[in-house]
């Protein structure tokens, strides 16, 4: 792994609708990110946070993408700070914020690599268009965008090229899926193990099939991880829980194949939301995750 890691904030709420996860970044500074980077002899820089507009009231969002122009906006700049970290020789350490932020990090990426990989990680799939979702938060659009599809000024950030590849793409723990979600799974057979597939194989061995796999096709693997992928109990403070998680004990293990793998070259973690959590648990969940992830051993 890059020795040099830079971490950059996102206080994204305008990607969905009730209040707090802005304050994500905050929390898991608090949890002791740097330091726990730190320990594992890393050199971390705190680029700080991307400045987030007020919602959309000058201009009213299309019809079922809230706050569409501030997402764009903001979008725009992360996916310019993650291309300048890859410009330092950086490793890009994104934290949210909503999910909508994976569009920015993901096209900040794409240009620095042929054939970008991506684990995403979430109960959700997040391949919603203004056409098939429910709720017209953008923060369960953010795989579509990055797959090409949506509205032009998200897919259009950085290039108007879709930024990664379907068949680059593995989603791991998905449990609640949209109809218009599963109708482009089976389409495009895009590798998802579901919990279904969790439960059947253990995650050890859906790990070792996720990493066996993008190893042959991918120079670099962006690893896009939502903490509602696991399970309310052991993640409390997120936006949209899924009962039927993933354990704490499960994502751990998670990360440290993808340790010992030594294929990611980006990460997010994003939907920690401080007000709906118990005592910053889900922060520090995400923070020890992280250990695992830049490699602590004995645990
Ligand atoms: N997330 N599929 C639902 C929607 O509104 O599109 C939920 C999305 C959740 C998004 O957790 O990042
Ligand atoms: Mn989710
Ligand atoms: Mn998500
Ligand atoms: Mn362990």
């Amino acid at each position: 792994m890059n020795q040099n890691i830079s971490m950059v904030g996102v206080p994204m709420d305008l990607g969905q609708n009730r209040r707090g996860v802005d304050m994500g970044p905050s929390a898991i500074r608090y949890a002791g990110v740097i330091e726990r980077l730190e320990a594992l002899g890393y050199r971390v820089e705190d680029k700080g946070d991307i400045a987030i507009e007020k919602k959309d009231a000058v201009k009213a969002s299309p019809k079922n993408l809230s706050n569409l122009y501030a997402v764009t906006k903001a979008n725009e700049k992360l996916a310019e700070t993650v291309a300048s970290i890859y410009e330092k020789n950086a490793f890009p350490l994104v934290i949210g914020g909503d999910h909508s932020i994976a569009i920015g990090t993901i096209a900040g990426a794409s240009g620095y690599f042929e054939n970008l990989g991506v684990i995403w990680y979430d109960a959700h799939g997040d391949l919603n268009t203004a056409q098939t979702s429910p709720s017209g938060n953008i923060h369960g659009m953010p795989l579509a965008v990055s797959l090409g599809m949506g509205h032009p000024s998200l897919t259009n950030i950085q290039t108007s090229k879709p930024k990664i590849k379907p068949e680059n793409v593995v989603i791991i723990g998905a449990r609640e899926l949209d109809a218009g979600e599963k109708d482009y799974i089976r389409q495009s057979k895009m590798p998802v193990y579901t919990m279904h597939e969790v439960d059947r194989l253990g995650m050890s061995e859906v790990m070792r099939r996720a990493i066996t796999y993008l190893e042959d096709k991918c120079d670099g693997v962006h690893l896009s991880l939502d903490l509602d992928g696991l399970d309310p109990h052991d993640a409390p403070g997120v936006g949209t829980p899924v009962i039927g998680g993933l354990s704490y004990r499960e994502s751990h293990l998670a990360m440290e194949m993808l340790a010992e793998s030594d294929f990611i070259t980006s990460c997010e973690f994003v939907e920690v939301n401080p007000i709906l959590d118990e005592k910053n648990r889900t922060a520090e969940a995400a923070v020890a995750l992280m250990g695992s992830l830049f490699g602590e051993k004995l645990k």
